[in-house]
């Protein structure tokens, strides 16, 4: 399965287990070369801010397709359009790197780019300016998933990293969670109020938006296995043996991709599209039923010996017959020569 397919698998697994489960409404990007929704019927993302940004390939997430955002460029998702009414349930997810986190790096801005209020990096945490600091979730230039969830009831706003901790709570009693009449939200570029500085370049993986709570289990399902950077072994073959050195990757990219634990060893698998052939000197199958101790050699080719130098009965039967041909011939020419003699 390529990692395109099969990043699209992992959000229509998600999008069928919302649907399924509660006929919510989500909008999901996922950035595989385009801005567009996954499931097609939500409106593109838009661009905005004077910067650029470009589709790339990231090694850090074994070469999954990212949007990389220069600062001062950001995205922006029409709500209206998206039918998602963030004045009610919500939850909004990312996985997202910014590559300056020093000081205010906004993250989500709900008022039309009007107000300093709104969801930030602050030197490494998480924050709501001005109503409340969490705990620290961002590196520069490393990947972090974050949800956040707003109970439009209690006015609860909660943030939580991949594992399902709460990272970030306060009441939202103003309302500074909730979009104005515009209607937008707007990812990764600050507001006019402080001169749209506080921003950094860096690349989003996923956003996802829905219309209700996540629970902090269902958060740790709906990262989709990104979180934390980690040695994903590719065995494409599912015979145990890797074709080589690790790739680093803050998600789980699929079954091929095993950690170092659920190898069975750590030889480097020699044909990683045939489970019979995995390293030299290993037993293997070589289809003959004539051999024996079949091995993989140094070519990554299976290698039986012949099973037994005792001859088989169709062979038995052949050294007879030779045999007899043999006497017969010798008692052919000894009558000649007798005969010859006796003329
Ligand atoms: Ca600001
Ligand atoms: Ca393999
Ligand atoms: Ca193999
Ligand atoms: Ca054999």
């Amino acid at each position: 399965m390529s990692r395109k397919l099969l990043k699209s698998v992992i959000f229509f697994s998600l999008f069928s287990f919302y649907y399924s489960s509660t006929f919510s409404q989500s909008a999901v990007y996922s950035f595989n070369g385009d801005l567009t929704e996954l499931s097609g019927t939500g409106p593109d993302l838009t661009t905005i801010g004077a910067g650029s940004g470009s589709f790339v390939a990231d090694p850090l997430l074994g070469g999954e397709t990212v949007y990389e955002f220069t600062t001062y460029h950001g995205l922006t998702l029409d709500l209206t359009a998206a039918g998602i009414d963030l004045s009610q349930d919500y939850s909004i997810q990312f996985f997202f790197r910014f590559d300056d986190i020093s000081g205010y790096t906004k993250i989500a801005d709900f008022k039309n780019l009007t107000s300093d209020e709104g969801l930030y990096n602050y030197d490494g945490s998480t924050n709501f300016w001005p109503h409340s600091t969490g705990s620290v979730e961002f590196v520069a230039g490393e990947y972090a998933y974050f949800a956040v969830t707003r109970n439009s009831t209690t006015k609860e706003f909660k943030g939580y990293n991949n594992l399902g901790t709460e990272v970030l709570s306060f009441t939202d009693t103003n309302d500074d969670a909730v979009p104005d009449g515009n209607n937008l939200i707007h990812f990764f570029i600050d507001d006019t109020t402080t001169g749209g500085d506080e921003t950094s370049a860096g690349a989003v993986y996923y956003i996802k938006v829905n219309d209700r709570v996540l629970e902090p289990n269902e958060i740790v399902t709906a990262s989709s296995g990104c979180g934390t950077l980690t040695e994903y072994y590719v065995d494409a073959d599912d015979d145990g043996y890797a074709n080589g050195s690790p790739v680093m990757s803050y998600c789980d990219l699929g079954a091929e991709y095993k950690l170092l634990g659920e190898l069975s060893g750590t030889e480097v698998d020699c044909n990683d599209g045939d489970p019979n052939l995995t390293f030299e000197g290993a037993s293997c199958d070589d289809g003959d039923a004539g051999t024996s101790g079949d091995v993989v050699d140094g070519t990554c080719a299976c290698v039986g010996l012949p099973a037994s130098s005792v001859p088989t009965l169709s062979q038995w039967g052949l050294i007879i017959l030779s045999f007899l041909i043999l006497i017969f011939a010798v008692q052919g020419i000894r009558q000649s020569y007798f005969t010859l003699r006796e003329v």
